[in-house]
């Protein structure tokens, strides 16, 4: 893409500023632009993706598409070959069948498969049926030929909303049931499409999948709580608490801990790479995060029931520590402001994407803030 083309509605500078953030969002380097931006741009690197729907709302689907900002979905569509996804696609009926299995064929053992949704498992997977065969059926079938599996979404990932005591429809999430294949979750109620831009990114700039934490999610997205960056941790670590929705504290934009919050024990980046690409995300706009990146928190835990602290993590701005001045080992608490320190770097990161110059290069910081 030459500096004054467009890729599909994305000027140059669009397309250098979302390479730049999916860069920092993976922790890389910001000499890994210039590599990113040349997997992005490699014509002949496009992966095929099926992308499979069940037990859903389809805010996965939305929140990635919909986004208020084009670059986002027309990246991802760009990047990748969507060979099936049901809600996008302009065939239908047997139409559609005949390309799903077109697909799968064509790309044996090299396509990415997709999940948006819960799979119900009970009765032998009947509450969930797409032309003829049950989600189950499906699932297992696609899986087979597929090289990695992302499930994009809380249901996907660990069941969701459907999977709610009593779970009438058995629902569960692809890691119950395929046992035989990398998956990478992308959780998120709906998830950030950064998150899976970033993901994609990372596959086609490195050719291998990134290193996942103990529930499966990358981990340069989903490594850090929320509450470590959070806008309102000063006032939580003053103490200053919203107590009720509309209050004075609430207003004044205080820690809306005793209202709910679980950022404390939630692992995910909303804090640093906010929603729609305005600076939104739930806490910001007013409401208590409900853990919804979380197997053990969303629609497990009230929105209004108060979590127990029980490691507390220091903000991200506290002064770093000199362990060479200590003369000997890192303690644990070192470790955590040393590492919120690369925390901050790529919450940094992040805020250099926003402010790249209208003209699409990279300039010093002096450069940036005539552009605010
Ligand atoms: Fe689940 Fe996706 Fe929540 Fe909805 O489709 S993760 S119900 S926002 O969007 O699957
Ligand atoms: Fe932010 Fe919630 Fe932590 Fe308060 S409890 S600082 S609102 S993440
Ligand atoms: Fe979800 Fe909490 Fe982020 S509710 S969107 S993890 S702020």
């Amino acid at each position: 893409m030459k500096d004054d083309e467009t890729l599909r509605g994305v000027s140059r500078r669009d397309f250098i500023k979302t390479c730049v953030t999916v860069t920092a969002m993976m922790g890389l380097p910001f000499e890994m632009v210039t590599k990113v931006v040349e997997a992005a741009e490699a014509a002949d690197n496009r992966p095929s993706v099926i992308w499979l729907h069940f037990q859903e709302c389809t805010g996965c689907s939305e929140s990635l598409l919909r986004s208020s900002h084009p670059t986002i979905a027309s990246l991802i569509l760009d990047k990748i070959s969507l060979d099936y996804h049901e809600t996008l696609m302009v065939g239908s009926g047997a139409q559609a069948e005949q390309s799903l299995h077109d697909s799968m064929r064509a790309n044996r053992g090299k396509y990415l498969l997709v999940v948006e949704g819960a799979i119900p498992t009970k009765d032998l997977g009947i509450y969930c049926k797409v032309s003829g065969k049950t989600a189950l059926e499906s699932l297992n079938k696609a899986a087979e030929g597929a090289v990695a599996i992302i499930p994009i979404g809380t249901c996907a990932s660990y069941g969701g909303i459907q999977s709610v005591n009593p779970n009438p429809t058995g629902a569960v999430g692809v890691r119950d049931i395929i046992k035989d294949k990398p998956i990478i979750n992308i959780p998120g109620c709906p998830p950030s499409p950064y998150n899976f831009l970033s993901t994609v990114m990372y596959y086609l700039t490195f050719n291998k999948l990134p290193d996942l934490d103990s529930l499966g999610r990358p981990k340069f997205a989903y490594g850090r709580r929320i509450h470590e960056h959070c806008e309102r941790r000063p006032h939580f670590d003053a103490g200053r608490f919203a107590q009720a929705y509309g209050d004075e504290g609430h207003s004044q934009g205080f820690c809306l801990y005793k209202l709910g919050c679980k950022g404390p024990a939630t692992y995910a980046n909303c804090s640093v790479q906010r929603f729609n690409d305005v600076g939104v995300w739930p806490v910001g706009v007013g409401h208590p995060c409900i853990g919804c990146t979380e197997p053990d928190i969303l629609f497990k835990m009230a929105i209004a029931d108060k979590l127990q602290i029980h490691e507390p993590t220091p903000f991200d701005s506290y002064a770093p520590v000199n362990l060479k001045e200590k003369g000997k080992g890192p303690d644990p608490l070192t470790t955590g402001v040393l590492g919120l320190a690369a925390g901050a770097a790529l919450g940094a990161g992040a805020m250099l994407a926003k402010k790249l110059p209208r003209d699409g290069g990279v300039k010093g910081d002096d450069d940036h803030e005539k552009t605010e």
